[in-house]
């Protein structure tokens, strides 16, 4: 009887395991617009999410920036602005995409050279974080977004 319990035990765990939907985050066209050290620079990147849960993007690092924020474009009355956004929800099966003009991450105090690469590190409120590489583009941007 015991050992049947405890193949029983070993038969469970996979299943609960599976049972609990998980968000899968993969990251695609990652690039910035840099322009100067003193200019925050303007990161862009294409989420998707192939698990059957939402994903919460909760926040950004990036060894090539002071720190990363979260951020949107809005124009109201006329004003261009930004402003802080706390999370972004990529939805399961859905995807999620940085443009200019609307939202971004902005990388304060950029380290970074035109031509070359930053990685960030997106973090999720229940998933592993994801480390991206970011094409460095000048103040052209991506050749997508001309
Ligand atoms: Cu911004």
């Amino acid at each position: 009887m015991r050992r049947l319990l405890t193949a029983l035990a070993a038969c469970l765990v996979p299943v609960l395991a599976a049972a609990a939907p998980t968000p899968a985050v993969t990251a695609k066209d990652g690039w910035f617009r840099y322009l100067l050290p003193q200019i925050p620079a303007a990161g862009f990147v294409t989420l998707a999410n192939a698990g059957d849960a939402p994903a919460v993007l909760v926040g950004a690092s990036s060894p090539a920036c002071g720190s990363v924020m979260l951020h949107r474009s809005m124009n109201r009355s006329g004003m261009d602005m930004m402003i802080h956004v706390k999370s972004i929800i990529i939805p399961a099966h859905g995807s999620f995409r940085f443009s200019p003009g609307a939202y971004h991450l902005m990388c304060m105090k950029p380290r970074m050279t035109v031509g070359g690469t930053a990685h960030v590190t997106l973090t999720f409120a229940a998933a592993p974080p994801l480390t991206v590489t970011f094409t460095v583009y000048g103040a052209d941007g991506h050749p997508s977004s001309r």
